[in-house]
Formats: C-alpha cells, structure tokens, sequence
C-alpha cells in the first residue's frame, strides 16, 4: 500500500484544488476520522484514507470487514450545496460515481443496490456510508464513506460473508492499481455531486434509473418487520426506490432492506 500512500499524500489534489488528504496504516474508521476532524472546525473538501480499519462501519452500526491492505477505505468530508431534503440522492450520486470510478473494468452483472451498495455478479463488492454532520434546511456537511473490495481472496472474509461477498480481484483474475481507482472514484464523486447541485434531483433520479442496473429486478423488501417481494420500476425524484409488489400495489420504500432475488 506504499503507492496508494504516496498518491494520497502527494498526488490526492489532483483530483480537485483544495483537496486536503491523510493516509492512515491503521485506524478505527475513516468515516469517524473525517467526522471529528469536522467537529474540531476542519473544513472539507478533506479525504482520509486508511490501509486497514479496526472498526469499519456499515449503517445500523453494522461491520465492515477491513482487513489490512486487501480494499479500498476512504472517506470524504464535502460541504454539497443542498437542501437538507436531498440528502437521500447523495449516496445514490455517490454510487454512481462509484461504478464510473471501475468503467474501465468488464465488470459483468454490475448493479447498484438501493440505496448504498455494488454488487458484482450477485455479492457485494462495495457499501457506501454517508452520514451528515449537524441539523438545519440546508446540508452543512456530509461524510462519504466507502469500502471497495480489491484482493481479498474467498478466504479472506469471514465465514459469514464468503458467499455473498466478492472483491475485484475474484471478478476480474488481474491486481488493479489501488491509487488510480480511488483517482478515479474521488473526481467522479466531485462530478456526481456538482451535477447534483447543478441540475436537481430529477436528473439524478433519471440518470441513476439509466445507469444504476436495479430497474426491473426482482427484490425482496423488509422494512421493520415487513416483506413485500416485486419488480423495481425506479426512483421517486426524492430518492425513494419504487416497487411493484406482487399484488400490483406500487410502494415507495424510504429506508430498509433490499435484497436481490
Ligand atoms: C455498507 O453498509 O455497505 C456501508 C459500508 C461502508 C464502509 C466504509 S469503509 C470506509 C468508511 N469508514 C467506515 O467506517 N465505513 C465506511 P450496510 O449496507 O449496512 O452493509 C453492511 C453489511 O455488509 C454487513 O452487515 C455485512 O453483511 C456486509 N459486509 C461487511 N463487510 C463487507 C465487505 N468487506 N464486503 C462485502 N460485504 C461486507
């Protein structure tokens, strides 16, 4: 991870002026670094990125799995130009950022799980964390938090994981250049998010319905104790994911779980 420590520290900013970067061996989480270098009066654009976390996050508090050296870790501290309301379309911007980030790759089956995930070939090889700093109408801060999956092989994931989870290494057979991917993620979240200031939610929505790969598949939805299986027909222009369920009935889902079927 020599060369993607060397990136950060000496080649980061070139992926937006004013880009300020650390490169962590080792740290708990990198989303938890930019949230408190926020709290003591950092200001973003600030990227942490991590060889290994101890204590890598998911939403619900969920683990991460961050073994050293085997994915990407990093986390953006951004201050978009949005309305608190649109704060939903962000990780779906960031999503698409992410698979613009691996365009360069012949990744089959790439789809874009709602509301945070890439799957790959059905398992998981990426999650996106985002989480807001301080209430308000309007977005102060926001910490961009995402695991990309490079190396590990089957056995480098816990037992729980090794047969819903993949890396870029299992789908592609080739090491991919750490340093340039996470250059390219990095300016694409930058392009993503500035079209979103710039044009609105509705272009977003239409755009992730385009390029997402998660229309017209069948899901599974659990919210709470709820389940209701259907087709995915798209995004309300608030970022909802909308579903037709089995008995005709067309659902909005705001939070939950989707799983693929
Ligand atoms: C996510 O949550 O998918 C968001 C993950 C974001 C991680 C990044 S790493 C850099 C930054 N710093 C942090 O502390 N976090 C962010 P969620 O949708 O809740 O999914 C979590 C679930 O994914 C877990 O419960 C596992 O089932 C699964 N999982 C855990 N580690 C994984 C891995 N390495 N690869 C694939 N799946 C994994």
């Amino acid at each position: 991870m020599l060369q993607l420590k060397n990136w950060v520290e000496r080649e980061a900013g070139g992926c937006l002026p004013g880009l300020k970067s650390v490169y962590l061996e080792r740290t708990a989480s990198t989303n938890d670094e930019a949230l408190e270098y926020c709290r003591s009066g950092g200001k973003g654009p600030f990227l942490v990125v991590a060889g290994e976390q101890s204590a890598g996050r998911g939403r619900l508090e969920r683990k991460w799995e961050s073994p050293p050296g085997k994915g990407l870790y990093f986390s953006l501290l951004l201050h978009p130009k949005l309305p608190s309301a649109q704060a939903p379309l962000i990780p779906l911007a960031v999503g698409l950022a992410l698979k613009q980030g691996l365009a360069g790759w012949a990744l089959p089956d790439l789809v874009l799980k709602w509301p945070n995930d890439l799957w790959a070939g059905k398992r998981k090889m990426a999650g996106i964390l985002c989480e807001l700093v301080g209430p308000g109408p309007r977005i102060n801060a926001v910490v961009v938090g995402i695991g990309l999956n490079l190396t590990q092989r089957p056995e480098d994931f816990s037992s729980e994981l090794r047969l819903m989870a993949t890396s870029l290494w299992q789908v592609l057979n080739i090491d991919v250049s750490a340093s340039a991917l996470l250059h390219k993620i990095v300016s694409a979240i930058f392009a993503e998010l500035a079209k979103l200031e710039e044009l609105g939610p509705v272009v977003l929505a239409r755009s992730w319905e385009q390029r997402s790969g998660m229309l017209g598949l069948q899901v599974k939805v659990r919210e709470g104790n709820h389940e209701t299986s259907g087709t995915t027909l798209g995004l309300t222009d608030g970022g909802q994911l909308r579903v037709r369920g089995a008995d005709e009935k067309i659902i909005d889902v705001l939070s939950g779980d989707v799983f693929l079927i």
